[in-house]
């Protein structure tokens, strides 16, 4: 391939960077960030000077009222305040997302939010949106976009939850412009973890490498999750696979360990799980 050609690529491939919800909140405690973490990862991310989209989970901040207010399964009037609880949920989100992009901005990192629940809707269950040029035009720009589990609108009059997973999912399908690299998801354990039996004891271990054909055939091991609604580690396991008929490769690493999120954006070799695809 020419080298122009080549360049011309790699200036145009972006890394999605999903930060988990656990990881940056204190599940156990409604509306709390854990700050020291928070500033590590947005120090990496600066650090790494990658093109980059941004998205995270929604943590102590959207599962708690998202649940309390049974904001999956849409419109039900028989929950009380339900729609006030909608918009309040909505508004956890946006609360920990300025949070979040304060902090690059603190640090003269141009960063820039986009509310998923104003360019994403439900379509009878199809999630649709107009152009993502918006994205695209920011990367071009150097701006730094980030996107959020949000709340989402369908056409027929009710709602649900958008996971940051989902998102992905949309950003993997439709983004022209830019080729995807690879997904990293920076979570509070070191990757996907099976049950395994060794002289009669129940064991656990971390799966360093898997191809996408096989992640339905796992023994996942349980890890004690905290509040989710938007399915926990099978969920994303599910849309892991959805990424991987992509041809996009998905690392899933501790984004506790020091650097673990500098070292994958600059492509160093860290312990965690790749999900690799079948060709
Ligand atoms: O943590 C969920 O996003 P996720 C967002 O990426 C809300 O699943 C509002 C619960």
């Amino acid at each position: 391939m020419d080298k122009r050609e080549l360049n011309l690529k790699e200036e145009n491939d972006v890394i999605l960077l999903k930060l988990g919800g656990g990881l940056l909140t204190d599940k156990e405690k409604p509306l709390s960030v854990r700050e020291e973490i928070v500033k590590s990862a947005v120090d990496q991310i600066i650090n790494a000077n990658a093109k980059i989209i941004l998205i995270h989970g929604g943590g102590s901040f959207g599962h708690p009222l998202a649940k309390k207010y049974e904001i999956l399964n849409g419109l039900n009037t028989s929950v009380p305040n339900q729609i006030f609880g909608l918009t309040e949920t909505h508004q956890a989100m946006v609360k920990f997302n300025s949070y979040l992009v304060n902090l690059f901005l603190e640090r003269n990192y141009p960063a820039l939010s986009i509310q998923p629940s104003s360019i994403f809707i439900n379509d009878s269950g199809n999630t649709i949106n107009n152009s993502l040029d918006i994205i695209e035009t920011m990367l071009d720009l150097n701006i730094l976009p980030i996107l959020y589990g949000d709340i989402i609108f369908d056409k027929q009059g009710s709602f649900s939850i958008i996971s940051g997973d989902q998102i992905i999912f949309k950003l993997c399908e439709e983004l022209k412009k830019y080729r995807i690299s690879k997904v990293i998801f920076a979570i509070e354990t070191d990757g996907i973890f099976i049950n395994t039996q060794d002289n009669k004891n129940k064991n656990i271990k971390l799966v360093p490498e898997i191809l996408s054909s096989d992640l339905n055939s796992l023994n996942l091991a349980d890890l004690g999750q905290k509040i989710d609604v938007t399915g926990g580690i099978k969920g994303k396991i599910n849309s892991i696979k959805d990424i991987c008929n992509f041809n996009i490769l998905v690392q899933i690493l501790n984004g506790l360990k020091k650097n673990y999120i500098f070292k994958s954006l600059k492509n160093q070799s860290v312990i965690c799980t790749v999900v690799k695809i079948n060709n």
